[in-house]
């Protein structure tokens, strides 16, 4: 298997499950600035020219939930559940939220704060952070209400849903993400800091 990457958030997600799992893979590091993701090769893979794209075999894969959930299911790990498929929807439930809601509320704090600095792309955007804040705290509420007496956010444990939903709040303090009143959230990100691949996800360079 081939994982193509950028240092970024979501291919952040397959790569920590590779480690997690103890996957074997081929990882290869695309450089985004100098046009890594536009070339006739990689457009082939991924004609949304982002990062993760993952080639098995004859199965070419792109957005970071599939791959995980492909990852898992190759692995025999219940992170991806294909045993119990209540637990599959409300996996399914909390990746549907995170791509419909949660990304667009903690995405311009993490492009801002965290891309920009990551790729030299210049300074953060005040504007864009004072205009972000109503959706992140109307969203946060949404997540910390439902992680109130929860270690995990789907299925009792840990799951692909967690990697999602973390992969940007993860940078929450760098960031100024606004989590201070939401401790629900920040004590599942902290517990999440505890798995070693999810602390340190980036392979070796
Ligand atoms: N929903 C996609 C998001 C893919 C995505 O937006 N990747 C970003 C990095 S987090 C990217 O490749 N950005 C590079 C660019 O837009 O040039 C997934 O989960 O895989």
């Amino acid at each position: 298997m081939k994982l193509y990457w950028i240092k970024a958030q979501a291919p952040l997600r397959a790569l920590a499950l590779i480690k997690h799992l103890g996957v074997e893979a081929e990882l290869i590091q695309i450089d985004p600035v100098t046009g890594g993701l536009h070339t006739p090769e990689y457009k082939a893979l991924n004609p949304n020219k982002k990062a993760p794209t993952m080639v098995d075999g004859d199965i070419t894969l792109f957005e970071s939930a599939a791959i995980m959930a492909h990852i898992c299911i190759n692995a025999g790990s219940d992170m991806w559940p294909t045993e119990n498929l209540d637990e599959q929807v409300e996996v399914l439930r909390w990746l549907s939220w995170n791509e419909g809601h949660w990304v667009g509320a903690v995405g311009p704090y993490y492009v801002e704060k965290i891309v920009k600095k990551t790729f030299n792309m210049g300074p953060p955007d005040t504007a864009v952070l004072e205009k972000a804040e109503k959706n992140f705290i109307k969203y946060a509420k949404v997540l910390d209400a439902h992680l109130e007496g929860r270690d995990f956010a789907a299925a009792g444990r840990l799951t692909i849903a967690d990697f999602s939903l973390a992969s940007m709040a993860r940078y929450w303090k760098e960031a100024d993400m606004p989590l201070a009143g939401f401790p629900n959230i920040t004590r599942w990100l902290d517990g999440l800091m505890e798995i070693p691949a999810w602390k340190d996800p980036w392979p070796a360079s």
